[in-house]
């Protein structure tokens, strides 16, 4: 076998980006690293999950006598380790967690605050469809010692970097630094993520459109008229979608980003402020679908302007494709002021 003639690592691949700026300590590289190591090993655990029927099921005592852990609790401890000791991040915040995650007495406190969903979709594992986690890092605020919650509570335009680990057909890591989106593959034979997607660019109008519709009934009318007029019902603004909706937000905005789409995860009459929670979810891919050429609002507002209150704090979600985003918000914009009317045949 002939040896590849050029073959990119993450780690070129990061270094080389560090090396345009002169005064970059290397800190936010090593932290990359540090979660991809994470993302390694959780997709190690995954590609197991299915022959837990045959091996023990989770929860459950394995072979050795020792307890399995689900993989969710499995991901985020698993994040929590990597990140902890290293002396680069001064707290952490998790999906699964509480409250903000401190950086045990033991170990140093560093610049970068880190926010995470360990295993997002974690409902698509029992049935083998793809999962992700993602990851979202910020500069610390306060000035020094253990981080506190104002280094969590930034707004998304505040991130130095986010990204999104998906679990499928094969690994890939995306990630942003603020300087386009970049994709890589994990090669298991070499446990390497390579670089296979260099600079995505999202188209401007998508293909799909991605959105729980069991939940229609439960929507505002603006947002009833919207999705409809993804379907095809105002013809002379937007040309009818196809529908995808896998029900793992990575695996939903991953296809999105690439083929062009939107997907949508609005607020409803039992849930007004949506289900996505904007630190672990909403934030990190309007990042990267902002670098990517798209754009993400919550319907009235850019989601990376929003500025957190709560950890948990959930969100209205609508993302993808620049002009399909944009065609949403102004339906929900004209129909806000005119509540019982329809909606212009022609973009104001
Ligand atoms: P899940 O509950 O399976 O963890 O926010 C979590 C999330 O999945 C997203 O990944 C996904 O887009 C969404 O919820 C799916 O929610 P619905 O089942 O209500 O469609």
């Amino acid at each position: 076998m002939l040896p590849p003639s050029s073959v990119t690592t993450i780690e070129r691949f990061i270094l080389e980006q560090e090396s345009r700026y002169p005064e970059a300590t290397g800190e936010l590289s090593n932290l990359l690293y540090d979660i991809a190591l994470a993302a390694k090993i959780i997709a190690a655990s995954i590609r197991r999950a299915g022959l837990v029927n045959i091996l023990g099921a989770m929860g459950s005592t394995n072979v050795q006598g020792e307890q399995q852990q689900k993989l969710d609790v499995f991901a985020n401890e698993t994040i929590k380790n990597c990140l902890q000791h290293t002396g680069r991040v001064c707290a952490m915040g998790s999906e699964e967690d509480d409250d903000i995650i401190p950086i045990p007495p033991e170990y140093p406190a560093g610049k970068y605050a880190v926010l995470f969903d360990p295993l997002d979709g974690s409902s698509n594992i029992d049935v083998n469809a793809p999962v992700g986690t993602i990851f979202s890092i910020y500069r610390r605020i306060s000035m020094e010692g253990r981080g506190t919650a104002t280094d969590v509570l930034q707004p998304g335009c505040k991130q130095v970097a986010a990204g999104y680990i998906m679990y499928g057909s094969s690994t890939m890591l995306v990630y942003t630094t603020g300087e386009g989106v970049h994709g890589f593959t994990l090669d298991p034979a070499i446990g390497e993520f390579l670089l296979s997607a260099p600079r995505i660019v999202t188209p401007r109008t998508g293909q799909y459109y991605s959105v729980n519709e069991s939940n229609f009934p439960r929507w505002s009318r603006s947002v009833q008229v919207a999705v409809r007029g993804l379907k095809g019902d105002v013809p002379d603004r937007m040309q009818p979608k196809n529908a995808r909706y896998a029900g793992s937000l990575v695996a939903d905005f991953h296809r999105n980003l690439i083929a062009g789409g939107i997907f949508l995860y609005p607020g409803d009459n039992k849930n007004p402020g949506g289900k996505l929670r904007l630190l672990y979810e909403a934030a990190p891919m309007a990042f990267i679908a902002e670098q990517a050429e798209g754009s993400a609002t919550d319907g009235l507002e850019r989601i990376l302007d929003i500025v957190p209150t709560e950890l948990h704090q959930r969100t209205p979600l609508v993302i993808g494709s620049r002009n399909d985003v944009g065609f949403v918000a102004d339906v929900l914009r004209e129909l806000a002021a005119r509540p019982s009317g329809a909606v212009s045949a022609a973009a104001s």
